[in-house]
């Protein structure tokens, strides 16, 4: 039997975009994943989160399903357009209701909210009219954004996430344009991510200014990594890897766990990388209580000279020519459904890296699940590769406690199947199946499995 600390968080995830619907309902406002959903081309499919899981007009069915398998804890994400239909300006009072209402289902079945205030669906307007995450007024639109729902929830609400994963807005979204806005860029994933680091100090400033003392919350901020594994023994190669880390993770977690951008990436970014004023220097620095961290895969990093053709299109890349990095995988890996490589020991690697140059910060995996083609058949979905997937996962995760790393907690994604971004309904991420012609949700295998997980505080 593998067990974990008597305390630890065990939670599911989702975000607002992938599973909501309502798109016009309640007084929502447009946001930028609406847009570029309905633009031709942009979505396997051209599938939209339209209606999606329809999870607006089913929470009670959806924490009724939660509380049935005894999660601990659901992280999800609001939707800033529902709360600010242009970004700013008035609340709207029934998006407002809206998430006071799941978040009074989920206390009542003793399951606690971990809140992220972004997960990518920015308010349309403030890309038409201010390009986003490019303008330097950003940080304090959404830190007075940020402010409201501290106001309207943060009596309830305890964890609060300020970005989901800046990493994915800034390459995926400016650099390699197949994520909302779709921009093509070498330089403006630098600039949107400067921008994000300001806009969650921002955040985070007014939560410890105004709210924290009274309501007694923490708040932070989720990166995503993957773990870059030297392919050879070569100091070139061992460089390499630790090179790809800084510029994965350490371009966020840097600046707010050292006070600055990783030196490597001054070096080699030159005059596309920002500079942060001392004041802002002074409010990133210390500003994420826990370390967040998503964790989906591994890959090998090797030296090269130059551009990288053989990088993956859907991310994991970054802006490679900065690296002279050549990513790669062992074609002795199992791989996902979206081709990501299974390595369980390289979230283990991963932890420690990150407990030895983060000075051994509270950590709380905030995703971490997989892709599988799961089918229903006769009612049931036996989805074993999920749950051999999630074993192997969590058992590293027990072993780098037990070596002293401080684990918190563990997020599942997802609690359903849902629309997976640019990839549409074409990958299936749940531990519930959702049949998308009747909303119907089925719990596969996996969800009676991690309820007995829960259950047993292990396996
Ligand atoms: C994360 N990449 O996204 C997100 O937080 C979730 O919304 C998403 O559904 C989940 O992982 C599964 O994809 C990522 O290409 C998307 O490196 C793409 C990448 C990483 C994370």
């Amino acid at each position: 039997m593998i067990k974990f600390p008597k305390d630890f968080t065990w939670g599911t995830a989702t975000a607002s975009y992938q599973i909501e619907g309502a798109w016009l309902e309640g007084g929502k406002g447009l946001s930028i994943w609406d847009a570029f959903a309905h633009t031709p081309g942009k979505i396997v499919h051209g599938d939209t989160g339209d209606v999606t899981c329809d999870h607006f007009h089913r929470i009670k069915e959806d924490v009724a399903l939660m509380a049935g398998m005894g999660l601990k804890a659901y992280r999800f994400s609001i939707a800033w357009s529902r709360i600010l239909p242009a970004g700013r300006g008035r609340p709207n009072p029934e998006g407002i209701r809206f998430y006071s209402n799941l978040i009074d289902e989920l206390l009542a079945h003793e399951i606690v909210p971990w809140v992220t205030l972004y997960h990518w669906d920015l308010p349309l307007a403030l890309q038409l009219e201010l390009d986003g995450w490019l303008n330097p007024t950003m940080p304090e639109i959404f830190r007075d954004y940020t402010a409201i729902c501290f106001e309207s929830f943060g009596d309830r609400v305890k964890n609060w996430i300020t970005f989901n994963e800046p990493w994915v807005v800034s390459i995926l979204g400016y650099g390699q344009g197949v994520f909302a806005p779709g921009r093509v860029s070498k330089s403006e994933p630098y600039q949107v991510a400067h921008q994000i680091l300001r806009a969650h100090s921002q955040a985070v400033d007014v939560y410890r200014r105004k709210f924290q003392a009274k309501q007694n919350g923490t708040i932070g901020i989720t990166n995503n990594c993957d773990w870059r594994e030297p392919l050879t023994d070569s100091e070139k190669d061992r460089q390499a890897a630790q090179r790809a880390l800084e510029f994965f993770l350490g371009w966020f977690a840097d600046p707010i766990y050292r006070g600055d951008y990783p030196a490597v990436m001054r070096e080699r970014v030159a005059d596309r990388l920002p500079k942060f004023s001392d004041r802002d220097k002074a409010l990133i620095l210390g500003s994420s209580d826990f370390f967040g961290l998503n964790h989906y895969t591994t890959m090998y990093a090797a030296h090269s000279e130059g551009n990288d053709a053989d990088v993956n299109p859907y991310g994991n890349g970054g802006i490679s020519e900065d690296q002279d990095v050549h990513l790669s995988t062992d074609r002795l890996w199992s791989k996902t459904q979206m081709g990501w490589s299974i390595v369980p020991w390289g979230c283990r690697k991963l932890l420690h890296w990150i407990d030895e140059r983060y000075n051994h910060p509270d950590i709380v995996i905030t995703e971490n699940g997989c892709a599988y083609d799961d089918k229903l058949e006769q009612g049931k979905v036996h989805d074993q590769e999920r749950i051999n997937f999630l074993s192997a996962y969590l058992n590293e995760c027990r072993q780098a406690i037990e070596e002293g790393i401080s684990l918190k907690g563990y997020f599942l994604w997802s609690l359903m199947d849902n629309f997976e971004w640019a990839l549409g309904f074409s990958r299936r991420f749940g531990i519930h199946y959702v049949d998308l012609e009747t909303g119907k949700r089925i719990p596969k295998e996996s969800a009676q499995w991690y309820s007995n997980l829960i259950k047993n505080n292990g396996f």
